[in-house]
């Protein structure tokens, strides 16, 4: 990706000038919004497929941001709505959104922000904006940011959690420098063991969970540290504030729990991390796809481990079934497909519950950890209600199942996707 270093030391000083704007997000919650500024989401009320990924919220409108589909708005927790996964890269503008903590981080002075890099290292840190810019080599990634609950409202029994339908995901072109260039930088002391994250962002989590602050871990054995790229830009644009501006740590095929926004500290532990949002969040119970039951989950004996790797996933985006479609009229049938096992071998589209299977195109590939398009020519010959399902196989051999699965926290939802198509009788 062509983006020269003194393009962006130029583009981000406008930036952050632009951004320090003030309290914007203490002052312009959505509750606070004119009604004009919010716009209901349709209901809709007929049977099969819901056409809306969510069927309840309304959408609202936050700085920097699209009108996105507001979850809650502290924290505050924004959906995409499925027109914006037509294409490979989602915009900015309408990137999801989710933060835990209560005081998120309104503007930024590139001026005072530092980076720093601690812990067991032989040579402690502290970055400028334009000293991690110019010191370390710019690298790119194409890379899905997903949440661990997103469809989380698809599981039965429901869990508590924000209730996202399937927008709580989005890919982007990343652009930044290479962790494992500023660890090495700072010189990893022997018998370290982990390497912790911080963002800039304060207070507790829900139920007054936590220490005050939002971080996350990775061992420093796990070959995805060689991977991890802590990203200045987005799609060739600085990071929206509420995506985590100025830079944010991008971990290519994990959840994004991982994916540090508003980074402030990077920490080398030589004992691993016992915090909250380690030892007891975003975990999955050890058992294929993370899956369980109620009664388990009740007996106490099911293990955890801190969730990792997303599962294999596709979704038909065009024609989303609010549209009554003619019989004879040949359609696209378009979406997306993605997995955290590194690339997407096939996708396949069955009009008879999982009977048969036809398979479809591939789009262009941007890479391992991004969405992948695909699209099927395909004629609806009859009129009436088709349910099509998508399934994708990602490069491991891994396909999405029939399945549901279900823990507490909500995580790691695969199962294949069916989606409404309307067909009229042609005129
Ligand atoms: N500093 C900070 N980073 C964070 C979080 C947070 O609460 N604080 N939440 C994480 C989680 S769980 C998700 S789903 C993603 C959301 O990223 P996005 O808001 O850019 O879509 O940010 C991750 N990084
Ligand atoms: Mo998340």
């Amino acid at each position: 990706m062509g983006v020269t270093r003194r393009r962006w030391l130029k583009s981000l000083g406008a930036a952050s000038a632009t951004l320090a704007a003030g309290q914007l997000f203490e002052k312009t919650s959505a509750a606070q919004q004119t009604p004009s500024e919010q716009q209901p989401v349709p209901e809709f009320t007929g049977p099969g497929a819901n056409p809306y990924w969510n069927s309840v919220g309304q959408y609202a409108t936050y700085p920097q941001k699209a009108p996105l589909i507001l979850l809650t708005d502290r924290p505050v927790e924004l959906e995409t709505p499925r027109h914006y996964f037509l294409s490979t890269f989602t915009p900015n503008e309408a990137f999801f959104v989710r933060w835990h903590l209560q005081t998120i981080p309104n503007a930024v002075d590139l001026k005072e922000w530092r980076l720093h890099v601690e812990g067991n290292v032989e040579r402690p840190l502290t970055l400028s904006f334009p000293e991690l810019v110019s010191r370390f080599k710019s690298v790119s990634v194409a890379a899905v940011d997903q949440c661990s609950g997103n469809s989380r409202s698809r599981l039965q029994p429901r869990v508590p959690g924000g209730q996202w339908g399937n927008g709580a995901m989005g890919n982007a072109a990343w652009t930044g420098v290479r962790l494992r260039e500023i660890l090495d930088a700072a010189g990893v002391k022997s018998g370290s063991v982990q390497v912790q994250f911080e963002g800039l962002d304060r207070g507790l989590g829900p139920k007054g969970y936590g220490s005050n602050r939002f971080m996350k871990s990775l061992d420093l054995m796990n070959p995805v540290i060689d991977e991890c790229v802590v990203a200045y830009a987005m799609n060739d644009e600085p990071l929206p504030m509420l995506n985590g501006f100025p830079m944010r740590l991008v971990v290519p095929g994990y959840f994004a729990t991982y994916w540090l926004k508003s980074l402030s500290s990077i920490r080398v532990l030589d004992a691993p991390d016992d915090n909250f949002w380690m030892k007891t969040a975003y975990r999955i119970p050890d058992t294929p796809r993370g899956s369980t039951t109620p009664e388990d989950m009740k007996s106490g004996k099911v293990a955890t481990v801190p969730i990792t790797r997303m599962p294999v996933r596709s979704f038909l985006i065009s024609p989303d079934g609010s549209t009554k479609i003619p019989a004879g009229f040949p359609l696209r049938l378009r979406g997306i497909a993605f997995s955290g096992y590194g690339g997407i071998k096939k996708v396949e589209v069955s009009e008879d519950n999982c009977a048969t299977w036809i398979e479809a195109r591939l789009g262009p590939n941007a890479g391992d950890y991004s969405f992948r398009t695909w699209f099927m020519e395909w004629t609806p010959k009859t009129a009436g209600r088709y349910e099509l399902a998508v399934r994708a196989t990602d490069a491991k051999g891994n396909v999405q199942p029939d399945e549901a699965v279900w823990n507490p926290g909500g995580y790691s939802w695969n199962k294949i996707e069916r989606h409404e198509i309307v067909v009229g009788e042609a005129s």
